[in-house]
């Protein structure tokens, strides 16, 4: 018995991994094992022989169980050690570096407008880029013949020849957002609608997708006078200067009456764009008073209720106040220009958004 213990204690004891482990116990004490076979002897003895083997044996198979187990243990913990002693890594060491996207200009100036015109009160609205032939255009007082649907050069959408209903367009105005505003709130109402817009047109100064901002005021005594506070409020705020000189310069369009084109008083010296000073003028928006036929279609009552309305070129602003040249490579994608003209992502103004009145 003590050479058997002998021989499986120190064959445990060297033992270099699980699957020697394994090979010794089935060797000790498996089906066939040489310890089992002898606990099989057992029945062959006397009475006497097997008390006093029985419990021997017993134990030896407990001892050989536990010194397997305890050999299994160290032999994890080994391994663990090992692991822990190779695998590891140098915390101090920098990052690998990864280039950090820009904010678009067009992101930032959106934003930058939003901002301001939240904190005068009003809200941001948003709407379908493709629009019926009534919201972009019957709504707002043009009609089919009207030259202004060629002038605007429309994309329209296909339908099957079979189909009369006259077709679907990409929004050539972000008017039509404003629209479905009024038919939903109803008056009074303050908000912009910023979003992309299209027409068919490209050369040097346009792009047949751009980005414009409306916005829309009514209420019960809404006057040009209000028109002209908040757009100045706006541009000193967007120019960051602390006057300016806006003049009215009257115009037509056919969803405003009266109407008035805004020009800033500004220089260009040096080729740099200073704004509330020098002899230019620099137009930087359309704007007038709603025609009550618009309010109409807006299920709005004209005889209760009056506003101003006005838009802008969110591309042109951005290209004046941060000096980008080119119109067409706002949209290019070219990553260089993104990297030079783009903003750290901390940048953005706060963003006020959602409908409340
Ligand atoms: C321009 C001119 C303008 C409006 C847009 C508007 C919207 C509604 C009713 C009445 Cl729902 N008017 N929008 C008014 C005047 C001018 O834009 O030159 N934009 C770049």
């Amino acid at each position: 018995m003590d050479d058997v213990r002998e021989r499986y204690l120190s064959a445990i004891a060297s033992a270099e991994n699980e699957s020697a482990l394994e090979e010794i116990r089935l060797k000790a004490i498996g089906k066939k094992g040489e310890i089992s076979l002898k606990m099989r002897e057992l029945g062959k003895m006397t009475h006497d022989e097997r008390k006093k083997t029985g419990p021997e044996l017993n134990a030896l198979k407990d001892e050989i169980n536990r010194a397997l187990s305890a050999r299994k243990a160290a032999l994890e913990d080994e391994a663990l050690n090992e692991r822990l002693r190779t695998e590891w890594f140098d915390v101090t060491m920098p990052a690998r570096h990864r280039r950090q996207g820009t904010i678009h200009p067009v992101s930032q100036v959106t934003e930058e407008v939003t901002a301001i015109f939240a904190d005068m009160g009003f809200s941001v609205a948003e709407g379908p880029q493709i629009e019926s032939d009534w919201h972009n255009f019957d709504a707002l007082n043009i009609p089919g013949h009207h030259p202004a649907r060629a002038e605007m050069d429309t994309f329209y959408i296909h339908r099957d020849c079979a189909d009369n209903r006259p077709p679907d367009v990409l929004r050539t105005h972000t008017s039509p957002v404003q629209i479905r505003s009024m038919q939903s709130h109803g008056a009074p109402v303050r908000l912009i609608a910023p979003g992309r817009v299209y027409r068919a047109d490209y050369d040097q100064t346009h792009t047949p997708m751009f980005h414009q901002v409306e916005g829309l005021a009514i209420d019960a005594d809404i006057s040009m006078a209000n028109l002209k506070w908040c757009l100045e409020e706006f541009v000193k705020a967007f120019f960051e200067v602390d006057g300016v000189e806006l003049r009215f310069r009257a115009s037509h369009f056919p969803f405003t009456e009266p109407s008035a084109e805004v020009d800033i008083r500004c220089s260009w010296k040096g080729g740099t764009l200073k704004v509330g000073e020098g002899d230019d003028w620099l137009e930087i928006l359309g704007s007038g008073m709603v025609h009550p036929k618009v309010l109409q279609a807006g299920s709005i009552d004209p005889e209760k209720w009056q506003g101003f309305a006005f838009g802008m070129g969110i591309d042109r602003i951005a290209m004046l106040k941060y000096g980008i040249p080119d119109l067409r490579s706002f949209f290019d994608s070219d990553l260089r220009w993104l990297r030079h003209y783009g903003f750290a992502s901390l940048d953005v103004p706060t963003l006020h958004g959602g409908i409340s009145r």
